[in-house]
């Protein structure tokens, strides 16, 4: 992957996936990092979806990188930029996707040179010269192997952003999460040996740096962690939450105009909510069909029982679900779900 990293001879923006993760974002910096260490010849630069606005929803991703010395400006949001940023930054670059495989229509339409991700691979983009998809807990595990390998000295600041991208997507290699892989490990663990003691702690507790979002309102839930899933024809979307379902409807945190704003504005046709909270990790699945449009879902959602997702409760325009299975995370659900609507079409 290295050599063909090297042949690179055109500018290059490094995209992060839709959710602007932590680990989407660590990994468009670093990669962009290594690519001008590699060749100093050529730009490279990161691009993050969403909104430098959306970063109070997102207190890990703010803090470690204020940390590392690397301040986010609107300049990195795709969102922020205007027509003239957009101009010099688009004309004549490429592509890298990171931390995600296939190009969301938002990206600007470049041609896309590299995929390096750990989603399951949705078998585009096979013409890119750079195609690297593995199973591994954080897309961040990866770029912190082109590092070693090439031989380049990590900087400081990529250390940190790596080993906090990791610890936040394993729970520091947490095996009762079942995401963490050799890679991560072994990365993580030299990630972690060469940090200062005070930032090893501050990694450490990163995760409850995350999961303090007591400032946020609902709908700022909703999107903080939001991707969208159009299926047969229906356009809905999937938003990862931290807080359990009874505290998601408590009042007066839980308000019912702003959830139909929500759903209007991103979702037309149904909005599922995957509750993920606790320690040991507990998750449940809850499906909001207001226009009655999502009966295709709910038969594919019964084929999952099978896997621990069991209908538990129905109440106006709400399905509720149990999840045995804390494994399934939303990454492992959505093509569980895609398998099963084809299974009932
Ligand atoms: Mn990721």
């Amino acid at each position: 992957m290295l050599q063909r990293m090297l042949h690179f001879d055109q500018d290059l923006l490094i995209a992060g996936n839709q959710a602007a993760d932590l680990d989407s974002c660590v990994c468009a910096f670093t990669l962009a990092a290594l690519l001008k260490c590699l060749n100093p010849e050529i730009n490279a630069a990161p691009l993050i979806q969403g909104s430098a606005g959306d970063l109070r929803m997102k207190p890990e991703v703010d803090g470690l990188f204020s940390r590392a010395g690397i301040p986010l400006k609107t300049g990195h949001f795709l969102e922020d930029l205007n027509k003239d940023d957009r101009r010099s930054l688009f004309t004549s670059r490429s592509l890298i996707l990171v931390d995600h495989n296939e190009k969301d229509p938002d990206l600007p339409c470049l041609p896309v040179m590299g995929v390096v991700d750990h989603h399951r691979d949705s078998g585009t983009c096979k013409d890119a010269p750079l195609r690297d998809i593995r199973t591994c807990g954080s897309c961040a595990s990866i770029i912190s192997e082109y590092w070693r390998e090439s031989g380049e000295e990590l900087p400081y600041s990529a250390h940190l952003l790596l080993a906090g991208a990791i610890a936040v997507d394993t729970g520091c290699l947490n095996s009762h999460w079942g995401k963490t892989t050799e890679l991560d490990s072994r990365e993580y663990k030299r990630l972690m040996d060469l940090l200062k003691p005070e930032d090893r702690g501050y990694i450490e507790n990163l995760l409850e740096v995350k999961n303090d979002l007591s400032h946020l309102t609902m709908t700022e839930h909703l999107r903080r962690d939001y991707k969208s899933f159009s299926v047969s024809g229906l356009s809905g979307g999937i938003a990862s939450l931290t807080i359990r379902r009874s505290d998601f409807f408590s009042s007066p945190f839980h308000k019912g105009s702003e959830l139909k704003d929500f759903q209007i504005r991103n979702c037309r046709d149904f909005l599922m909510v995957l509750h993920s909270f606790g320690s040991p990790l507990e998750r449940e699945l809850s499906l909001f069909d207001p226009e009655g449009r999502g009966k295709s879902l709910k038969r594919a959602l019964a084929l999952l029982e099978e896997r621990g997702i069991r209908l538990s409760e129905e109440r106006e325009e709400w399905s509720f679900y149990a999840m045995d299975d804390p494994k399934i995370s939303r990454k492992v659900l959505m093509p569980l779900l895609s398998d099963a609507l084809k299974k009932v079409q």
